[in-house]
């Protein structure tokens, strides 16, 4: 059972779909409008307060890496620990129509220190026939030293409220643990770009019957990239990516809606945050998009290695090149700037290239939800079209 998320208006397991009142497609809640919203934070316990965090700050930044960089997200053997770096949440929290109050965290009273956070982000979203305007909900995360204490329900309905009164009522969000209920599950698979370095730590495993130049060999690619044309991309890009992803992720039942502004941000390369790369025929006309975010984790308790390099697939568009041939390429540049790995889930096409480009799947899924919105029925993998940081 679920105490908190019982009381919150998501999709139930225990809901029958196979009854003759069928569940309709939309909100949960009955509509509220923002005189509704209660205008009081919600109670922290004693000694702890509400800080809303200045990202722009760099003493505050600090101590959201801080806090992320030793409490966040580990993988289920606690061998590995995501290390976001400053600039990466300084990318991924201010996007366009970004909101301060969003970036939400809690302190020690006393002390001042950052024990615990939760941000929101603005992001049009598509969910079968309906375009909604949600937040995108990530870096949820309680100190080690406060874990169940029923911390994390108080910081989701802080940051629900103040959602709210701005007037948006959905949010989309992703989490490695079961809660109610998955609109789709989907899987981590992983491309060695290091396999030496990756078997040393741990992260992976000599197959049988292999030796290490064997698999060094199996995962050797080509120095340069194949296709004709492919550059980085431009600020100046932006109306012709977005075309490119509009007519893309209407393929998809759960997918963004980007604005040419949000285009710029998210796509437009920074380094070591964002690399994104585009096929621009003889004309000038791009023809392809591809891209990946750069998402280092922690190697914890190793003596050789304290960083695993991974870049993570973005959006990528195959409108004229072959999709493996992109991502082929795509790997040729994530390793020629030192990735150890690359990570993709089995969304999008995904499935199209996974095996064949030697990715082998991994122990992690990753659910993904919507908060106050119905869906008909559960999605398939292939049929999600967003990434969430
Ligand atoms: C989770 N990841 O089930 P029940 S992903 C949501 N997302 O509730 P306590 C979670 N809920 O079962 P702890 C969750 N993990 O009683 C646990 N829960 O109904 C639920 N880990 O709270 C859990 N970051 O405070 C239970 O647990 C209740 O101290 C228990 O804290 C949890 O960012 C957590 O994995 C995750 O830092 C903060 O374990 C802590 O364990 C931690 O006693 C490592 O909480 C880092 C980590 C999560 C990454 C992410 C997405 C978060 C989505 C949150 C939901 C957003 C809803 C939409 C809000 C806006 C709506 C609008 C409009
Ligand atoms: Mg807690």
């Amino acid at each position: 059972t679920y105490a908190f998320w019982e009381t919150q208006p998501v999709a139930q397991f225990t809901e029958d779909t196979s009854t003759s009142q069928t569940l309709q497609e939309g909100p949960i809640d009955a509509p509220k409008t923002i005189a509704d919203v209660r205008q009081e934070p919600y109670n922290l316990p004693a000694g702890f307060e509400w800080s809303t965090c200045d990202v722009n700050d760099e003493k505050t930044v600090a101590e959201v890496y801080q806090l992320l960089t030793m409490n966040y997200v580990e993988d289920d053997d606690n061998m590995f620990r995501f290390k976001y770096s400053q600039q990466f949440l300084k990318w991924a929290l201010q996007p366009p129509g970004w909101q301060e109050d969003w970036v939400l965290g809690v302190r020690v009273s006393a002390s001042g220190k950052l024990v615990a956070f939760i941000t929101g982000v603005p992001a049009k979203m598509r969910a079968c026939e309906a375009t909604v305007s949600m937040v995108e909900i990530n870096f949820l995360c309680v100190h080690k030293k406060l874990r169940q204490k029923r911390l994390a329900p108080v910081l989701i309905k802080e940051i629900t409220r103040r959602v709210n009164l701005r007037g948006i009522w959905q949010a989309a969000y992703t989490a490695g643990v079961v809660l109610p209920k998955p609109v789709a599950t989907a899987q981590y698979w992983h491309r060695s770009l290091n396999p030496k370095k990756l078997i040393s730590v741990g992260f992976s495993r000599l197959a049988p019957r292999m030796t290490l130049a064997r698999t060094l060999k199996l995962y050797k690619l080509p120095e340069q990239t194949q296709t004709p044309g492919l550059r980085p991309l431009k600020a100046e890009d932006a109306p012709q990516v977005a075309e490119l992803l509009r007519v893309y992720l209407a393929k998809f039942q759960l997918a963004p809606e980007f604005t040419e502004e949000e285009i710029r941000h998210y796509l437009v390369p920074q380094d070591g945050v964002i690399d994104a790369y585009v096929v621009a025929d003889e004309g000038g006309k791009l023809t392809d998009l591809m891209s990946y975010y750069t998402l280092p984790s922690t190697i914890i308790g190793n003596a050789q290695y304290d960083t695993l390099k991974a870049a993570f697939m973005y959006y990528t568009v195959a409108a004229k090149t072959p999709l493996l041939q992109l991502m082929q390429d795509l790997l040729v540049l994530a390793h020629q700037k030192g990735h150890d790995v690359f990570n993709a889930l089995d969304i999008f096409e995904n499935e199209k290239f996974l095996k064949e480009l030697k990715f082998g799947i991994g122990d992690g899924r990753l659910r993904y939800y919507l908060y106050n919105w119905r869906l008909k029925e559960e999605l398939k993998a292939a049929q999600i079209g967003l990434v969430l940081l």
